[in-house]
């Protein structure tokens, strides 16, 4: 709804709640005044988040962290990105949440209500690291279309529920089984009911890792609502948009999932390197499994303001995909020399892992502090932009801060 439109429509009254904002004074405004609104829905106060996270765009809606925000081990939901295809649904009816398991490869197909995924499996915690596909987007150049995130999505929050191969087992998966896709209960922008605004998923092999979760929880508490409530598919290390929200259904599939946001050039890209802004075809592009190898420095916050001759402690998060990082470097002097830093064990696979280093400047004057990890393949981040691709996925270039020594 625009602005003017949304005025016209709603009193002053309605404005405030809509907006979620007290209106200071607003008995004694004069009748036609109308506060400068920017748009109907304050996220902030909507999805319970920092007021320094970064809204990209509204509709949907698409939030992310700053470097800084994410310095806790465990991503609480104040910092954590929002990523939505389409429209949060709005009415959920959790005594009623059901999830279908059907598709070509199913044995018989079936439906489990909330209660029963609760009670009939074991239940597991993870710490999980879901990062964008299209993190680091704004980098690229030409330009790739689509959210510009910098750097900030991407989280590790802890996620309780129930396996997912648990659940396959439990219903029967036939022999010629390969994909298996989600669905959610989320609203396509459209609102048009036979369209789904993603629908996405993970090959058998993935489907079937202990770390693969069917979650009812978040951080110990009922999962928000912008990330999924009352349940979500969690599949760690890969892009995040394979973790499909509001979840009642997933198609155990003979083919490769064909859904919404599946095919190419979705969360796909060129299977062999092109030149910045080349065309590709569809058909030579692959989707994304694990994400590559990166780190953030989440302290200091860049612009940081030293004193002479006194150390600088830095730390921040590493992760790999699905693989562990072996090996976290910082360089105060443009890549040119690497020292070596601390480097925690992951709580669990899938997790992020937590890096510090104490600094040494040897003059004052303006440094960049740059981070760089290493997996434990040998692969290391790129200082400068990777790979160009149509839509600008897999940004893995280190990270830097500027610091100031007076
Ligand atoms: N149902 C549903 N699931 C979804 C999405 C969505 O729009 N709808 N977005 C995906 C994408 S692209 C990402 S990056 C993550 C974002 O998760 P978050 O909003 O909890 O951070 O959710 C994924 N799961
Ligand atoms: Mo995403």
């Amino acid at each position: 709804m625009d602005r003017r439109k949304f005025i016209k429509e709603a009193g002053l009254a309605t404005a405030a709640s809509v907006v979620g904002l007290d209106i200071v004074f607003s008995s004694t405004l004069p009748e036609n005044y109308i506060p400068l609104v920017k748009e109907p829905g304050n996220p902030y106060k909507l999805f319970g988040i920092d007021p320094e996270m970064t809204v990209l765009n509204n509709k949907p809606w698409n939030i992310e962290a700053k470097a800084h925000l994410l310095d806790d081990k465990i991503t609480p939901n104040k910092y954590m990105f929002v990523r939505n295809n389409g429209l949060i649904p709005q009415s959920i009816d959790v005594s009623n949440w059901e999830l279908v398991i059907d598709g070509e490869s199913v044995v018989k197909p079936r439906t489990y209500s909330l209660q029963e995924l609760k009670t009939k499996f074991k239940q597991y915690s993870y710490q999980l690291t879901l990062e964008c596909g299209g993190n680091g987007r704004s980098e690229f150049n030409p330009p790739a279309k689509g959210n510009q995130w910098t750097v900030g999505a991407v989280s590790c929050a802890k996620w309780t529920g129930v396996r997912l191969r648990d659940i396959l087992e439990d219903v029967g998966v036939k022999e010629d089984a390969v994909y298996i896709g989600y669905h959610g209960a989320d609203v396509h922008l459209s609102k048009d009911p036979n369209k789904e605004a993603i629908s996405r998923g993970v090959p058998m092999y993935k489907a079937l890792q202990n770390e693969t979760l069917l979650a009812f929880k978040m951080n110990d508490k009922d999962i928000p609502l912008a990330h999924g409530y009352p349940l979500r598919l969690i599949a760690g290390g890969w892009p995040a948009s394979a973790s499909g929200k509001w979840l009642n259904r997933i198609s155990i599939r003979n083919k490769i999932h064909d859904g919404a946001k599946m095919k190419a050039p979705s969360y796909s890209v060129p299977c062999h390197a092109v030149a910045p802004g080349e065309k590709v075809k569809e058909s030579d592009m692959c989707i994304i499994e694990s994400m590559p190898v990166k780190s953030l420095i989440t302290y200091p916050k860049t612009g940081a303001m030293i004193e002479a001759g006194s150390k600088l402690e830095i730390r921040g998060h590493a992760w790999a995909g699905e693989l562990e990082v072996a090996k976290m470097e910082y360089s105060i002097d443009f890549g040119a020399t690497w020292k070596t830093c601390a480097l925690d064990r992951p709580t669990n696979r899938l997790a992020w892992q937590h890096f510090r280093a104490s600094v040494e400047f040897p003059q004052k004057g303006y440094y960049e502090v740059w981070a760089r990890a290493t997996d434990e393949k040998g692969v290391c981040q790129p200082m400068l932009v990777p790979g160009w691709n149509p839509k600008g996925y897999l940004n893995n270039a280190c990270h830097r801060i500027a610091v100031k020594i007076k």
